[in-house]
């Protein structure tokens, strides 16, 4: 017998696909229950935000996914393989990331993803904050179990950085990637991406792989010290955007990119450069309390960045990149 998820599921597809008025006995008939069935399942629907008309003697029509996230509207008609194929929702939770490593270190699954409306205690790179207010944004970690030397995880982050890329490119944005981890709009950041590996000398247990993405924050509720720095697809177009449809376009963007990775890294990495507008411009990298100045030459096949110095090419594995003439680095 189904559960009740997933009929739900099923009601949702039957909706929005017929784009006009089913009625509630033609739903009941195909999914096997009775019309009372149907209506409590629409009750249910309904009362988790999704816009549903009903009329007597017309049935049900669907007309929107409700603005908070659900896990219905992301599983609809999502188009991956092993990304998201069990899903979690939380209201509020310290980090999403947090959340991830543990459920991952009790036997969570590759592809597992977690997601919250808010985090208390969102986590950047180094001990830092992420700026996590409900209902605003997307904050979504996922599980990955690559098979690759420890020492290439970072292509994780800069194959999530490229995949990002391409769903705001599909929102007609023009987004640059700065190493290591950052989505740019318009030189300030819409997007930040933490890692996190679990890993022995030569294998890689697990990677909790971390997105934060500015989508329906205003302006003016950044907090003072980000508003020159930061932004958010709002402040980009003007517009807001269903963060439900966001997480599955990331999810299958993302999918697409870590199966390429798997195959043909070095694609990539020339994809990500040519989001990258670092390259040939004097930085100043802050890398384990080293300031390093010179000329960013590119990224290596395992994804540290290449400087040319004074004394010779430096290689830089982790660290913050400023250049100049950047608002937001
Ligand atoms: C990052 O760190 O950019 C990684 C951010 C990852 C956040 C996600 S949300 C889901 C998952 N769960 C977590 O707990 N974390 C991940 P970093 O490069 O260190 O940048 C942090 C810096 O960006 C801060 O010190 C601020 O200057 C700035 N910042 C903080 N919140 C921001 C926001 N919402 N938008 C833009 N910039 C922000």
């Amino acid at each position: 017998m189904q559960s009740k998820d997933d009929r739900i599921e099923e009601l949702l597809i039957l909706l929005k696909k017929e784009k006009k008025y089913v009625s509630g006995a033609r739903l009941g008939e195909i999914l096997g229950i009775s019309r009372a069935g149907v209506w409590k399942l629409i009750k249910e629907l309904k009362a988790r935000g999704y816009r549903i008309e009903s009329k007597p003697k017309k049935g049900y029509l669907f007309l929107d996914f409700p603005e908070n996230l659900d896990l219905y509207g992301i599983k609809e008609g999502l188009k991956t393989k092993v990304l998201g194929k069990r899903l979690h929702l939380l209201q509020e939770v310290d980090s999403t990331n947090t959340w991830a490593i543990k459920e991952a270190l009790k036997g969570a699954e590759e592809g597992e993803v977690f997601l919250a409306e808010a985090q208390t205690q969102g986590k950047g790179r180094m001990g830092r904050k992420w700026f996590s207010p409900k209902g605003k944004n997307i904050y979504l970690s996922l599980i990955l179990k690559p098979q690759m030397p420890p020492q290439r995880v970072p292509l994780l982050n800069l194959g999530a950085s490229l995949a990002l890329a391409y769903v705001l490119e599909k929102l007609g944005l023009e987004p640059e990637l700065k190493w290591p981890n950052d989505v740019l709009l318009r030189g300030k950041k819409v997007c930040g991406i933490l890692s996190e590996a679990y890993a022995e000398a030569d294998k890689v247990n697990f990677v909790v792989l971390g997105i934060g993405l500015n989508v329906n924050t205003k302006k003016e509720d950044f907090p003072e010290e980000l508003r020159d720095s930061a932004t958010s697809l709002l402040i980009e177009t003007g517009k807001e955007f269903s963060r439900n449809h966001l997480v599955k376009e990331i999810l299958q963007e993302l999918e697409g990119v870590y199966f390429l990775l798997k195959e043909n890294p070095g694609e990539v990495l020339s994809k990500w450069c040519s989001y990258a507008k670092v390259e040939g411009k004097m930085v100043e990298v802050e890398s384990f309390g080293e300031l390093i100045e010179g000329v960013a030459e590119g990224i290596d096949e395992e994804g540290a960045l290449l400087v040319k110095t004074e004394r010779g090419i430096k290689r830089v594995v982790a660290g913050d990149v400023k250049v100049k003439g950047w608002k937001g680095s």
